[in-house]
């Protein structure tokens, strides 16, 4: 019955909820293994060993919303928090950028001093990095009014990241509290008519169903968003979901995997931010060929669903990461292959 499945959505042929839903349900480790050696497959036959590499530079940590699960949400009033100028955002990119990192992911809570005077200081720190350093760039600063989508592609970005976390709208109201489901759906949309690619992403182990899961990644999928990815929930100190209890990873690595097999040619990250450099392989032998959330040490940078962890120790850092890769039989990707992949699969839209 598995196996079925799987052939049908390797052969590219129909597949649908209940089928997702029949691979997000695999608990026996047999069928695992064979979830996640197709999964290497397609990714193998599309990718080879090649592996795209993100660095992360969370600017600001400051932000007006209050997202149930987020350390970074407005009311965590115990937190320090900071926000790099200018000059220390294009050393920090050019830094990934000279140690042969593809993309800086410039990421921000929706600080409302990056919002003033229409999105001024996001776009100038956009244009900066663009215009000084020349890495490629992928803007994570949150759900934004239709017509900046132009501008921020005009300053230089090649990205936007907004994940809807889940297509549970009664779930997401209870996450994202206050925030509007379909302006955030709309956001993927947006971006690619205004010819940015586009990342969209479900958080898993915040009370969803199996079956929302299943519904999730065909949502994510059919929107053709270019990244798509899976992040298990790591509950938060000082927020209202920190005496949940954690998943481990398993239902992350189902959701890449299947991801895989339904999405070839999709980049599907390899986050470092839920478990650490520790999460690297697994996350790899599920189907990902993108690392994400690598950052550098000694820079007071923070990551997201773990801000310390593997930072200050040099385990996220750019060396440890492609010394693993290396280990793992996988090779990092240049930046001329991943203009290459940019270029093939930017939306028509503006530029
Ligand atoms: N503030 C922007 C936004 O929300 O779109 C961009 C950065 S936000 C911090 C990036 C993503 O991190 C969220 O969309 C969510 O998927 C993930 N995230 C936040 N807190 C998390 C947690 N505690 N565990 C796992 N993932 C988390
Ligand atoms: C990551 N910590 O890649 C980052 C973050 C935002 N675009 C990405 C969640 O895991
Ligand atoms: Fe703010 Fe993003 Fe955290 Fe929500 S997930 S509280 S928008 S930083």
């Amino acid at each position: 019955m598995i196996d079925e499945i799987i052939d049908r959505a390797v052969k590219g042929e129909q597949v649908g909820v209940d089928d997702v839903y029949e691979l997000m349900s695999i608990s026996d480790p047999k069928e695992l293994d064979a979830l996640y050696e197709a999964a290497r497959r397609v990714r193998d036959a599309k990718f080879g060993k090649k592996v795209f590499t993100y660095g992360f530079v969370y600017f600001s940590t400051y932000c007006k919303n209050n997202c149930a699960f987020c350390y970074f949400r407005r009311s965590n009033n115990e937190i320090e928090r900071y926000r790099k100028d200018r000059e220390e955002i294009v050393q920090l990119a050019g830094s990934l950028k000279d140690a042969g990192i593809n993309l800086a992911d410039l990421t921000m809570g929706e600080d409302p001093r990056m919002y003033a005077d229409d999105y001024k200081l996001l776009l100038e720190l956009v244009s900066a990095v663009h215009d000084e350093v020349g890495i490629n760039i992928m803007a994570s600063p949150g759900a934004l009014p239709r017509e900046m989508f132009p501008r921020l592609r005009e300053a230089g970005a090649d990205w936007h990241a907004c994940y809807q976390e889940t297509y549970n709208r009664e779930l997401f109201s209870k996450l994202r509290l206050d925030q509007d489901f379909d302006a955030r759906k709309n956001q993927k949309i947006w971006a690619m008519e205004a010819g940015l690619l586009a990342e969209d992403g479900m958080m898993i182990g915040l009370g969803e169903t199996v079956r929302d899961r299943a519904e999730t990644i065909l949502e994510m999928g059919s929107t053709g968003c270019q990244q798509i990815r899976a992040m298990t929930f790591v509950p938060q100190e000082g927020t209202p979901m920190q005496m949940l209890t954690p998943f481990d990873s398993t239902e992350e690595l189902k959701a890449i995997a299947v991801m895989r097999i339904l999405y070839p040619d999709r980049l599907i990250p390899a986050t470092l931010d839920v478990e650490g450099i520790a999460g690297l392989k697994t996350r790899i032998n599920a189907g990902a060929n993108v690392i994400t959330s690598i950052v550098p040490p000694n820079r007071n940078l923070a990551g997201v669903a773990q801000h310390e962890l593997d930072i200050e120790n040099g385990n996220r850092s750019v060396e440890h990461v492609f010394s693993m890769l290396d280990e793992m039989g996988y090779r990092r990707a240049t930046s001329a292959e991943y203009q290459a992949f940019l270029d093939e699969h930017r939306p028509r839209g503006g530029a």
